[in-house]
């Protein structure tokens, strides 16, 4: 047990939950090792939604709510960290659910699929019946009919670059979370979230509810605002490795 007045109790409690996924066997083994680059990323950026992130958030939930059909995807690190968060979104959105991974096997697919439904999740995609985007054979293509493959916008947190890359050539817009502004999949996805996906999901949450009422002009003119190239350029400049330290 961490003691809350611990100055990286925030920090160290996300550790806790990523080594307990793992022990379930809902993490990949390198899933650790991701959390790390993901919390090293955090680190330099201030462990805070940066502004650019507001923006990419605002941005995401403007298209989420523009969205035909709307799909949620689901790896192990996003069911260790935010599953009933991700099953909130979906109410909200009346959108799907879909469990995607990339080290896919049988048992994990059953045991995220029992965090999503002990959550609240109805329905649960990408348990059986995949199919491949675009007929690309390869396991990097593979997506549930019913979700990402006929989804027109799709919320893919802690993407695979090479994946991200299909989904877009597929002509979906592409919404990811994740720390590394550099990441292939950051500079892939149509909007890039850089920031903590455990900040990230509850404030799209919000910025959903906020932009519920709004006119379809005002969600459209809010897209296209937003440049991805240029926020993740801001984005680049925030790192600062002499944050915590200012004396060295
Ligand atoms: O559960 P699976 O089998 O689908 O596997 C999931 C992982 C994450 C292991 C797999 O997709 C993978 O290897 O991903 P990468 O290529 O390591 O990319 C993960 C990215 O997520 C890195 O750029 C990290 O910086 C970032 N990241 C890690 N933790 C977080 C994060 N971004 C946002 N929030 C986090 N908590």
């Amino acid at each position: 047990m961490i003691s809350e007045d611990h100055p990286r109790y925030h920090s160290l409690r996300l550790r806790e939950m990523i080594v307990d996924a793992w022990q379930r066997g809902i993490l990949a083994d390198s899933g650790m090792i991701a959390h790390g680059r993901g919390e090293a990323f955090d680190y330099l950026l201030g462990e805070e939604t940066t502004k650019p992130a507001e923006r990419a958030i605002r941005a995401a939930a403007a298209a989420l709510l523009l969205a035909r059909k709307p799909v949620l995807s689901v790896n192990g690190n996003t069911a260790a960290l935010v599953p009933g968060e991700m099953v909130k979104l979906a109410r909200e959105l009346k959108g799907k659910i879909e469990i995607n991974l990339f080290h896919r096997t049988p048992r994990r697919v059953k045991l995220i699929e029992e965090v999503l439904r002990d959550k609240g999740a109805d329905e649960v995609l990408g348990v059986d019946k995949l199919t491949h985007i675009d007929g690309i054979m390869s396991p990097r293509a593979t997506a549930s009919p019913d979700g990402i493959y006929s989804a027109d916008v799709v919320l893919v947190p802690l993407e695979d670059g090479d994946r991200t890359e299909i989904l877009r050539k597929s002509g979906k817009t592409v919404i990811t979370v994740d720390l590394n502004p550099l990441s292939r999949t950051s500079r892939m996805a149509s909007i890039s979230i850089t920031d903590n996906i455990v900040r990230a999901v509850p404030a799209i949450t919000a910025s959903v509810r906020e932009l519920r009422g709004s006119e379809r002009e005002e969600l459209e003119r809010i897209l296209e605002e937003f440049d991805n190239r240029e926020n993740l350029r801001e984005t680049i400049k925030l790192l600062d490795i002499r944050r915590y330290n200012p004396e060295l």
